[in-house]
């Protein structure tokens, strides 16, 4: 396995629509980096254990309802409350896959019709991704997945507002992988990704998002 495991961790993105594979691309590349012998661990946002990410949950499974701008303030502030966490475990070594971030943040948000520069600015200093990968996958193709219709957002329409919101985000950390081809071949191609991503950021300075 090449390159020294002595600096610091990087910070490793997933996004995509809901159905994209997030949450099994996610666990698949975890468990394949430890056994690569990488300090690594999966996060994920909303990170619901949290207090405010009780109230995000009751929301998202339409059991309370919140105002558009107040539940997105809630949003960054989950992220918020874990970002000296995340600093620490980053700085000590430790990688981190995170399932969904602020880019999540502003796509749904402003797929409400929310201006999207008012969303982007609370989570401006929250500590900047390394890499991010989306998984590119139609709208139609990630309903056809199943288990689709429960949550909030989970409506083609919608789907496909966030998407053109997620794809204006885009810049240089970003790597768009096609999230319609098999589990396997997409697996594959994020264990290159992210391993090529882990070498390169140890000896780089943590950023911040600036957008
Ligand atoms: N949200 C927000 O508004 N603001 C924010 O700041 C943040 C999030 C951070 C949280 O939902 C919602 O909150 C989310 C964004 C919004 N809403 N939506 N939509 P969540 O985290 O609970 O849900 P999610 O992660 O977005 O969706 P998901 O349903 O968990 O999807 P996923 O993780 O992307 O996919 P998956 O669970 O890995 O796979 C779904 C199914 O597809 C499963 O049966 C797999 O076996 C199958 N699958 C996966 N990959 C493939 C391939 N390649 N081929 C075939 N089948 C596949
Ligand atoms: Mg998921």
């Amino acid at each position: 396995n090449a390159g020294s495991k002595s600096g610091r961790g990087a910070l490793i993105v997933l996004e995509g629509l809901d159905r994209s594979g997030k949450s099994s691309q996610c666990a698949r590349l975890l468990s394949y980096l430890e056994g690569q012998g990488w300090r690594a661990e999966g996060w994920r946002f909303p990170d619901r254990g949290t207090s405010v990410g009780q109230m995000i949950s009751a929301y998202l499974a339409n059991e309370s309802q919140l105002d558009d701008r107040t539940v997105h303030l809630l949003f960054s502030a989950n992220r918020w409350e874990k970002r000296a966490l995340m600093e620490s475990k980053l700085l000590g070594g430790t990688t981190l896959i995170v399932d969904c971030y602020s880019y999540s943040g502003v796509a749904f948000s402003a797929a409400k019709g929310l201006d999207i520069e008012w969303c982007k600015a609370p989570d401006v200093g929250l500590i900047a991704p390394d890499l991010v990968i989306y998984l590119d996958v139609q709208p139609e193709k990630a309903a056809e997945r199943g288990g689709y219709g429960g949550e909030r957002y989970e409506k083609i329409e919608f789907q496909k507002r966030v998407a053109d919101h997620y794809h204006s985000l885009s810049d240089s950390t970003w790597k768009i992988v096609d999230g319609s081809l098999s589990m396997e071949t997409v697996e594959e191609q994020l264990r290159e990704l992210a391993t090529n991503c882990i070498q390169e950021s140890q000896e780089k300075p943590l950023t911040n998002l600036a957008w």
